[in-house]
């Protein structure tokens, strides 16, 4: 905010844009492996990434036929956050299951 003052000395606000940046996105990814069962991804899918029974389904087979699929998008803390959720998860139940992170 800059100051100025015209004639009678009445000082003039100017408004300033705000500069706002959009915080960079960040995609969770699962990746297929041959071992973990799909009922166990389909779970992760739901609990984690609070997709439905039908869309977890979905991205489970996509990853599943493909090799690798989106669970979501997140600001960086949350994709990381989920990212090491999702490994120590698959961890604790001895699957090999693997998520990454990547930018968006
Ligand atoms: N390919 C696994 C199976 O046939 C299922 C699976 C799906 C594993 C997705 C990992 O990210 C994954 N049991």
């Amino acid at each position: 905010m800059s100051q100025q003052f015209d004639d009678d000395d009445t000082v003039l606000l100017e408004q300033t844009k705000p500069i706002l940046k959009k915080p960079p996105l960040f995609k969770v990814v699962l990746i297929n492996d041959d071992y973990t069962p799909m009922e166990f991804v389909v779970l992760i899918l739901e609990s984690i990434f609070n997709h439905d029974r039908e869309q977890a389904t979905q991205i489970m087979l996509h990853v599943h036929k493909l090799g690798k699929g989106v669970c979501g998008i997140f600001t960086k803390d949350i994709a990381e956050t989920k990212v090491i959720h999702v490994n120590n998860f698959a961890r604790e139940n001895k699957h090999p299951l693997m998520c990454e992170m990547e930018e968006a």
